[in-house]
Parts: C-alpha cells; structure tokens; sequence
C-alpha cells in the first residue's frame, strides 16, 4: 500500500454522511424507511436480475481469463444500483450506459450474449436492434452527458412527453467539463434527463477524494439549479425508490415538473477497473470489507427472505435458471464469427499507409500460421 491509499483509504467516511435507505445491512427495512410499491414477482424478478449480474460477472471475467473475450469492467457490487436503476425506467425511456453497465443495458432490453459479442471481436457487436432504447456503451469519459441530455431535449422540443433519459456516468466524470455542460444545459432548459453518477470511489486508481474537494458529488447539483438525491447504491430497493421518482418528475408536465435530477448512487467498486488492471498495486481491502458487509444480493435475499418470499428451493430454481441462461449466451456469442480485418475499419475513411502495413501483416501471419496458432497462443 503506497503512503496515498493509506490517507484516503479510509472506509465508511463516504456512506456515513446522510443517503437514502430503505434496508439495513441485513436487509431488514430501517424503522420509518417507506418501501417502494413492487409487488412479490417484481421484487423477486429484480432478485433474479441481481443473481444472473453476479455470476454474468463471474463467468465473464473467467472467459476473459481463458482468451476468450477481450478486456472486460467487472461490476460487482455495483450490480444491485444498475438493476434497480433499469427497473425504474418506462419501456420507452432511453439508456446511455458506460463500459461497466452490463446489467444495467441487460434489464432495459439488451440480450446477454449481445453484451459479451462485441468483446470477441465481433464488428456488429455494438449495434443495437431497433426495438432497444439502449445507446451503445460509452468508453470516452462523460462524453454521454450532453448526448443524453440532448436526446432528452429532442424529446421535449417535439412534445414527447413519454419519454424520459437516464444518463450513467462514475465519479471521475464528475470531473470532466461535459458533466458540467451538461448539467447547466439540462438546468436551464427543464431537459428531462436522469442523471445516475455510479460513484464507486475510484477512477481506475484515483480515489474520491483527490477527485473533487467537495463533500459529496449530489451537492455539485445545486450549482445548476438542479434537485439531487443521494442514495445507499448498495440498497436496491432505495435506488429503485430514488431513482422512480425522478422518472416520475422527469415526465410529470407542470411548474417545477418536466426537471432533471441528479442521483449519486454510492457504491464500492469490489473488483478491478477492468481485467487489465491490478488494484492491489494501489489500495488495501480494508474499505471494502465495509461495503462487503452491505453485499447488494444478500441484502435483497435477507429482505426477501423477511417476507417469506425466499424459500431453498426457489433459490435453487434461480440459479439453476441463470447458469442456464449464462451457458446459452456464451454458446450464441460464440458461434458468431468475428473477421479479424474488421478490427481495421471503421475508423478512417481512407487507410492510412500504417494501418495498410499493420493489415497485411495480420493476414500474412494468419495465412502462414492459421488462425488455431492465435487461439494456441490465447490458451
Ligand atoms: C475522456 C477520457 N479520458 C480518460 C479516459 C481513460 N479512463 C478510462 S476509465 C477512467 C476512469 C473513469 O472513472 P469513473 O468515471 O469513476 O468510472 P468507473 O470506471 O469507476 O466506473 C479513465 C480515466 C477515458 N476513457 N476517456
Ligand atoms: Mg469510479
């Protein structure tokens, strides 16, 4: 651990200031806490998203491990905020998701083996079908906010009040000025944009506190005029709670109505950045034993639990069903033949010469070596 993690590694300083809850760290609602109104299929068709984004995480990093998808941002812990997120969207709203909102695009209509596609490579990975509000992910950091917002100013200019924005973004896009453009832009002009900033206290290796000297990132709201919530992202039920309610405003036609929100969803990033990174080189687990404790899925297990709701055996139905569906995602995803040429396109309109050199090398290589040599190499 270097002398900067040991001084801003300190854990519970962030979810101790003030957040909105509903569950304790077992699950149990907290004294006074209003639950939002879903009923039983619902709470457990949510349970079952959690449950499938958990082991999706598992089995995704394993296949990047064995070669057989490239990079890939782990979300677990994270998982339980972008569930209920989803949840809380009209079917017709649209999704701006980032890199490590798997679940997030999945609950909004996105089939599994299309989140895995475009990671082996494959050209039309990225591309959404016609029937999906879902924007492809967005790597550049915050260039989704003022997109979001204009999308959901589009709306508003054509009179399209069915329709709400749900823009996701981390902490360290707070510090980028499309952030800012875009939250004045969305104060200014009543835009119906929902902004969720996935705050999991890191940027790759920079912690949040040496992201921002303000004291939570939901107060930077209010410098455009804009309502803010903040929220326990580890609590599903507080984050669909949240995050319906500004939907609801977003839509609601009236004064002070039609308005953005800004949530900060506070979270923990229990995993790497991505599987090319090594945290260990840049923080200790102690933060993360904190936030281990609040585990999103045994928190919504334990609630259900409460309720009567969670025998053994519908457990076991769960999972059965989602290594089930894990299983037929992979095998679809695979059976989709990637072009290696492609990797070449679509970023130029002409070649440049190195490009050229670099092609013709690759098909050299393959033609020489076949491509079972690559995959040989991968192994
Ligand atoms: C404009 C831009 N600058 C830098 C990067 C490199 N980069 C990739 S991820 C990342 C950290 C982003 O942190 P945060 O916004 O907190 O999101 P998280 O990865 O934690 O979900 C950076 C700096 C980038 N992708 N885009
Ligand atoms: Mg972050």
């Amino acid at each position: 651990m270097n002398a900067q993690s040991e001084v801003y590694e300190h854990h519970g300083t962030e979810s101790d200031r003030d957040r909105l809850q509903i569950l304790d760290e077992d699950g149990n609602v907290l004294p006074g806490a209003e639950e939002p109104s879903l009923s039983d299929e619902e709470l457990l068709a949510m349970y079952e998203a959690l449950v499938l984004a958990r082991r999706f995480d598992e089995r995704a990093i394993s296949l990047q491990r064995q070669g057989r998808i490239a990079t890939y941002a782990p979300m677990t812990g994270q998982e339980g905020s972008q569930v209920a997120t989803s949840y809380a969207l009209d079917e017709d709203d649209w999704l701006f998701p980032t890199y490590r909102d798997h679940a997030a695009k999945h609950v909004h209509g996105m089939s599994l083996s299309s989140l895995l596609a475009p990671l082996r490579g494959y050209r039309d990975g990225y591309s959404i079908p016609d029937d999906v509000n879902v924007m492809p992910e967005y790597i550049p950091i915050a260039t989704q906010i003022p997109q979001a917002m204009g999308m959901a100013w589009g709306f508003k200019l054509q009179g399209q009040t069915d329709h709400a924005v749900m823009c996701h973004f981390g902490d360290g896009a707070t510090s980028e000025g499309d952030f800012h453009e875009g939250l004045n832009f969305a104060g200014v002009f009543d835009v119906p944009v929902v902004f969720v900033c996935n705050n999991n206290q890191w940027a790759i290796s920079t912690p949040r506190e040496r992201q921002t000297k303000s004291e939570t990132l939901a107060e930077k709201a209010h410098a455009y005029g804009i309502e803010s919530v903040r929220v326990d992202g580890l609590d599903p039920l507080a984050v669909y709670r949240a995050t319906r309610e500004a939907i609801r405003k977003a839509k609601r036609p009236g004064p002070n109505e039609g308005r953005p929100t800004l949530i900060e969803s506070v979270q923990y990033r229990f995993g790497a950045h991505t599987t090319s990174d090594d945290p260990s080189v840049y923080r200790d687990g102690e933060a993360a034993e904190w936030y281990r404790k609040r585990d999103p899925v045994d928190r919504l297990a334990g609630y259900l639990d409460g309720r009567g709701l969670l025998t053994d055996e519908r457990e076991t139905v769960i999972e059965a069903r989602v290594e089930k569906r894990i299983e037929t995602a992979i095998e679809e995803a695979e059976a989709i033949e990637a072009e290696p040429d492609d990797i070449f396109e679509h970023v130029y309109a002409e070649m440049p010469e190195r490009l050229e050199r670099q092609r013709e090398r690759l098909r050299d290589l393959r033609e020489k070596y076949g491509d079972d040599a690559f995959s040989e190499v991968l192994e």
